[in-house]
């Protein structure tokens, strides 16, 4: 990000943002309890880093960030996010795919699922009051870029407790790829 926050660049083969302002990075070990079965899988795996240019957390401000989604599964489930909703509930988001494939969830309050098949160009809008989770189905590095108002705000909470409810697995009986969006077993 330049001095005044007007201009930072982005490379588009591997997602980072140059001059970022905060970076975050997920291993398994930071995401206890999101997948279903993490019996036997290494804790530090790392499962995907945000790249973000924050401006101030005010009203009319945006911000934006990248996602590297690694290639990759926790028992049937592919790498994913945590997922979340908005703490400012009103607030909506762009996402760009910059290259992979992946698969963007998004989820009512009343745990309705709709999704978005993700590739390079594919750009996905995510309505306010909807929890938003990514999950990358493919062989490569699953990017995108996401655009939301600064003061959006995470709340992790409910995705924590509950989940989504629908989950994206391999499973060798499909003939697309493996891959398939099924309904989140109940505990
Ligand atoms: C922020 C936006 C993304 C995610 C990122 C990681 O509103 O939706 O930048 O933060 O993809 O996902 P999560 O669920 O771990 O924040
Ligand atoms: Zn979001």
């Amino acid at each position: 990000m330049d001095e005044k926050g007007l201009v930072c660049g982005l490379d588009f083969d591997t997602g980072i943002l140059t001059n970022y302002t905060d970076k975050i990075e997920r291993r398994l070990k930071d995401m206890k309890g999101f997948f279903l079965d993490e019996e036997g899988a290494d804790e530090e795996v790392l499962i995907y880093e945000v790249f973000a240019v924050s401006a101030p957390k005010e009203e009319g401000q945006l911000s934006y960030a990248t996602t590297i989604i690694y290639p990759g599964k926790i028992g049937q489930e592919f790498f994913m996010t945590k997922g979340h909703y908005h703490r400012k509930e009103g607030a909506a988001e762009v996402y760009v795919c910059l290259g992979g494939k992946g698969i963007l969830l998004i989820q009512t309050k009343d745990g309705k699922v709709s999704h978005i098949e993700m590739e390079k160009g594919t750009v996905g809008y995510v309505p306010p009051h909807h929890a938003h989770r990514t999950v990358n189905v493919g062989k490569d590095n699953f990017v995108f870029l996401a655009v939301y108002p600064s003061d959006a705000g995470h709340d992790y909470g409910e995705i924590e407790e509950k989940g989504f409810s629908k989950i994206v697995v391999e499973e060798d009986s499909v003939v697309d790829g493996g891959v398939k969006i099924k309904d989140r077993p109940k505990d």
